[in-house]
C-alpha cells in the first residue's frame, strides 16, 4: 500500500521544477509594481479579464487587491454557487487596484463569463467592443444579443484610457479539460482578432488547489506538479498562448487572511500582465477591423 502511494506521488511530481520560481520575491514584486508610476508617469493600465463562467475572474481581481493590501478584499462580487451555468457578473465593471496608501495605476475590467453554447453569454464581438473601449461602465450584456453602436451603453468615441492593453483569460485548472470546445473556439477567435494589433494575452489558471491534491496541501508544489504542468501545456495548445504567458495561481476564496505564497503567485502574474500592457500602451490608440 505504502509503496503504491509513493509511486503515485512520484508520478505526480517532477524531479526538477518545470519553471523556476522565486518564492521569496513577493516584496520585490510588490515594490516594483507600486513604483510603476515613477517609471511611467502618465500610464494608466487597463486590463480586461474574460474566460469561463465561474472560473474565478472576480476572485482574481479581488486577490490582486488583497495581495497589495495585506487583507482579504471582496470588492468584485464572487458567486459561491457550485456548478452554475450562467455568469454571476452580468455587467461590465471596472476595479481600480489599490495598495494601503491609495490607488495604483492599474484598472481591471470584469465582464461576464463566456458561456459555452454559442448563442448565450458574452460573445466574441462583445469582448472585442470592450477591449476597444466601446462599452461603458455598468453596461449589462444580454444573452444572445451583441452590443451595437445603436445601444445606449455603446461609447462611439472611446479615448485611449477607455481601451484595454492586455487581455487576460481566466481558466479554471480543475475543469479546463472538460470545457466545451466552443469556449476554446471563442478564445481563439478573440486571439485572432486582436493579435494583429499586438494586444498581449495572458492566461491566469485558477483553482490549482482543486486540480491537484498535492498543490492543495502545499502550494509550493505548483511548479513541480506534473498535473499542473500538463494543464498548462493543454491550455497553451488549445488557446495558442505561449506557455511563458500562462500563470497558474490559487485565488483567495475561503480564507480570512492573506498568505505570502498565494500573494507571490498573484503578483508575478500581475507583473507580467502590467509589463506587456504597458509596452502596448506606449504604441497608443488602436482600432480593429
Ligand atoms: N478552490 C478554489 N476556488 C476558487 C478559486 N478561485 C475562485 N474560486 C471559487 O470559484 C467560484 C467562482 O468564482 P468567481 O470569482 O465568482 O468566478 P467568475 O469567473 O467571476 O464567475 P462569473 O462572474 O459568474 O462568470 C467561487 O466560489 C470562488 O470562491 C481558486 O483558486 N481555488
Ligand atoms: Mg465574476
Amino acid at each position: 500500500m505504502g509503496g503504491s502511494k509513493s509511486t503515485q506521488q512520484k508520478d505526480q511530481i517532477e524531479d526538477k521544477p518545470w519553471r523556476n520560481f522565486d518564492w521569496g520575491e513577493k516584496e520585490a514584486l510588490q515594490r516594483h509594481l507600486e513604483n510603476f508610476s515613477e517609471r511611467k508617469p502618465d500610464v494608466n493600465v487597463r486590463i480586461l479579464v474574460t474566460g469561463q463562467i465561474g472560473a474565478g475572474k472576480s476572485s482574481f481581481i479581488n486577490s490582486v487587491n488583497s495581495a497589495f493590501q495585506g487583507k482579504i478584499v471582496c470588492e468584485a462580487l464572487v458567486d459561491a454557487t457550485v456548478g452554475t451555468s450562467s455568469s454571476f457578473t452580468q455587467r461590465f465593471q471596472t476595479y481600480r487596484i489599490c495598495n494601503k496608501n491609495g490607488e495604483l495605476p492599474f484598472v481591471f475590467g470584469d465582464i461576464m463569463g463566456l458561456e459555452s453554447p454559442s448563442l448565450s453569454g458574452l460573445q466574441v464581438d462583445d469582448v472585442i467592443s470592450t477591449i476597444l473601449g466601446h462599452v461603458t461602465e455598468n453596461c449589462k450584456f444580454q444573452a444572445g444579443k451583441t452590443l451595437t453602436s445603436e445601444d445606449d451603453n455603446y461609447n462611439k468615441n472611446p479615448t485611449v484610457s477607455d481601451q484595454s492593453f492586455c487581455l487576460v483569460y481566466i481558466i479554471a485548472a480543475d475543469t479546463v479539460t472538460l470545457a466545451d470546445k466552443v469556449l476554446f473556439e471563442k478564445l481563439r477567435l478573440i486571439r485572432h482578432r486582436i493579435s494583429d494589433q499586438g494586444i498581449p494575452q495572458v492566461i491566469v489558471m485558477t483553482k490549482v488547489d482543486e486540480a491537484c491534491p498535492l498543490v492543495k496541501k502545499d502550494l509550493r508544489k505548483i511548479y513541480t506538479s506534473t498535473k499542473i504542468k500538463k494543464l498548462v501545456d493543454f491550455c497553451s495548445a488549445e488557446v495558442g498562448v505561449p506557455k511563458t504567458c500562462i500563470f497558474p495561481v490559487k485565488t483567495y476564496h475561503d480564507e480570512i487572511n492573506t498568505n505570502p505564497d498565494v500573494d507571490v503567485l498573484i503578483l508575478k502574474a500581475l507583473d507580467q500582465i502590467v509589463d506587456s500592457a504597458a509596452r502596448r500602451f506606449q504604441k497608443g490608440f488602436y482600432t480593429l477591423k
